[in-house]
This record gives C-alpha cells, structure tokens and sequence, in this order.
C-alpha cells in the first residue's frame, strides 16, 4: 500500500521512459504552439509579470572560464527551456509556462545562523558585488538523463565569505520561496497517508563541499539572466551530485551545525541522501544509475564516478568514512 501510494510521488521520468514517448511529448509542444515563443519572455530575461527588462542584463554574456570544459556539445537551449524539474509548479517536465508566474524582483537573500552578522541583501547587488563568469558543466538527473549547460555566476566559496562564517558551522542549509499563490505545486493537496509536501525545498551541503570550487551560484545561463523554469534570480549547481541538489529560486543560506534535511530526503529518505554523490555503481533502490540518456542526442552513455568530476571532488568524502548508500544516494 505504501509503495504504491509513494509511486504518485516519485520523480517521475525514470530511466526506463521510452525515448518515444519523450519525443512525442516535444512533438506536442510545438504544436501548440508553447515552443520557444511562449518559453522565450524568461529566455530574454524579461519578467513577463512587470515587463521589466533583468536589471543585471549589461552583465551579460559573462567571461567563460576556461578551466570548466565539457566532453560533449552544449545542449540545445530551447531544450533545457523545455524540460525542468521544479516541483513548485508542477510534477511534469513542462513547467516553464507556468514559471513565468513567479515574480524574481523584488528578491532578497537571507544569510543567517552561525554568521558574525546576519545579511539580507537584494539580489541585484549580490550579483554585482560578487561578479560572474560563465562555465560549462554537465548536470546529471537522479532519474538518469543528464545534459551540459553554459552556467554564468559565482563560486559559492565567495558567499561564504561573504558570510563570514563562524568556526562552528559545519553546513549550509539552503531554501527556495515558499509561495503557493503563484507555485500551485506548493498548495495540498496532501499525500494520501495524511503528510503534505516539505514546501519549502530545502538542500544542503558541508562547508566543505560549497568551498569547493566546482560549487556554483547561478544566475544566468546561455549567456543572459537564467530563466524562471531554471531557477532564477539564484540557484545552485553542484555537478558531481544529482540533480536534486541544485536547489532553484534560493532566498536564504543558513549556516549551522546541524545536517540539513533535505525535501527530497524527508519525502523518500531510503532513496534520496544528503550527499547524492553521482555513482553508476550504486544503483537507485527503483533503476540503474550505470548509465545515462544524453537529452538532444537521446543516445544512452556510461555514467562517471562523480559525473566526472572526482579528481576536483573525491577529496572531500576520503575521511569521511561513509558506507556507499549514504555517499552515492
Ligand atoms: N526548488 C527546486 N529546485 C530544484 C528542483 C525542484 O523541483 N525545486 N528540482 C531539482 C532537480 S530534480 C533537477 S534535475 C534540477 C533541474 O534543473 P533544470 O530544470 O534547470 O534542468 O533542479 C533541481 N532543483
Ligand atoms: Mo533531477
């Protein structure tokens, strides 16, 4: 009863979705007519609800950093416009229509907890205070498929200096908007056994792991202003890890000494961990994680130990002595 009471809730594409049936589904799109033109006033970085032009658009396109390169092509923009996780509107991969509901500014982000001084700052000053560069990255979905994206923004090592942490802080818990009036993902209904969803997502990482330097704030994508559906004014991208834990639509970064529970984690804690390292060798309780479908080519590949990344990463786990399922899940 309660697997199959889980079963609505789980991410929803698994690798076992026939190719077909995504492809069709893109067919549809584009004969709606909700392809790029629909999708295209959070592409621009136009706030569809004010009509304002992305205060930050001179930015844009920001310096590559070169020392971020990929092994395969960029994925099609439209595509990574198309297909989203994002929970908050919806458990579908289209969600950007309805993204575009979501209003970005004003935005303020909180830093708290175990700070000298606690900071709320608008993010428009943020961004500009820290700078941005773009990188290229890949980005592997628990649910096994993966693309690579052109990143802009920051190292978050620079946050946390920002922050000025305390000594006694061992993680950063990390938090996305909480409003239901525009998120219809984030009204009940409740799960059928009587829990509602954990609104808001919250993930976290070590101190560590965010002092890293593969840790990234973005904050464009695609050489402007990231759109709504992916996340914007502010999300995370972690590429060694799955998806889950690039946290979209931040507003608040706490520090504290506590291992943050994240929403994925307090939903299906047996399948979705904190650290969420990517392993083709540990397997998802319900799939294989040993390979992964390449979105835009739909070819299916090998996936990597780290989604590549270890000789940057595998450092930060060595003494850590965690069994595999805490680790790679
Ligand atoms: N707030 C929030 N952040 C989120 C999610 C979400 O549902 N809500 N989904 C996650 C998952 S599962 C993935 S794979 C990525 C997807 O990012 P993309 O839509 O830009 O590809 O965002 C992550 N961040
Ligand atoms: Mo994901």
């Amino acid at each position: 009863m309660l697997i199959k009471t889980i079963h609505n809730w789980e991410l929803p594409e698994a690798s076992a979705t026939p190719e077909d049936v995504f492809l069709n589904r893109r067919q549809i799109i584009q004969a709606m007519g909700l392809g790029a033109a629909t999708i295209g006033a959070g592409a621009l970085g136009v706030s569809k609800a004010f009509g304002a032009p992305d205060p930050t658009m001179d930015l844009y396109p920001a310096k590559r950093n070169e020392a971020y390169k990929l092994d395969r092509p960029v994925t099609d923009e439209k595509l990574n416009l198309e297909y989203n996780n994002f929970y908050e509107f919806g458990s579908s991969k289209r969600v950007a229509e309805a993204a575009q509901a979501l209003p970005i500014r004003p935005w303020e982000v909180k830093i708290d907890g175990l700070v000298e001084k606690e900071i709320t700052i608008g993010i428009d000053e943020l961004i500009r205070k820290m700078g941005i560069e773009e990188r290229l990255y890949r980005h592997r979905c628990v649910e096994a498929w993966s693309m690579t994206v052109p990143w802009s923004g920051f190292a978050f090592s620079k946050l946390v200096e920002l922050a000025q942490p305390k000594s006694s802080a061992k993680f950063i818990r990390m938090e996305t908007f909480n409003n239901p009036e525009v998120a219809p993902g984030q009204k009940p209904p409740l799960l059928s056994w009587g829990q509602s969803l954990p609104w808001p997502y919250v993930e976290g990482v070590t101190m560590a792991e965010a002092r890293n330097d593969l840790a990234f704030l973005v904050t464009g994508a695609y050489g402007k202003p990231v759109a709504k559906q992916m996340g914007a004014p502010l999300r995370l991208a972690l590429p060694w890890k799955y998806g889950f834990k690039s946290i979209k639509s931040i507003i608040r970064f706490s520090f504290t000494d506590e291992q943050p529970k994240s929403f994925w984690e307090k939903i299906l804690g047996n399948e979705y961990g904190f650290y969420a390292n990517v392993n083709p060798a540990v397997p998802h309780p319900r799939w294989s994680q040993a390979s992964e479908r390449v979105l835009g080519n739909n070819k299916r590949v090998p996936t990597l130990l780290f989604n590549g990344y270890g000789e940057q990463v595998a450092g930060l786990y060595k003494d850590l002595n965690l069994p595999d399922n805490v680790l790679y899940r």
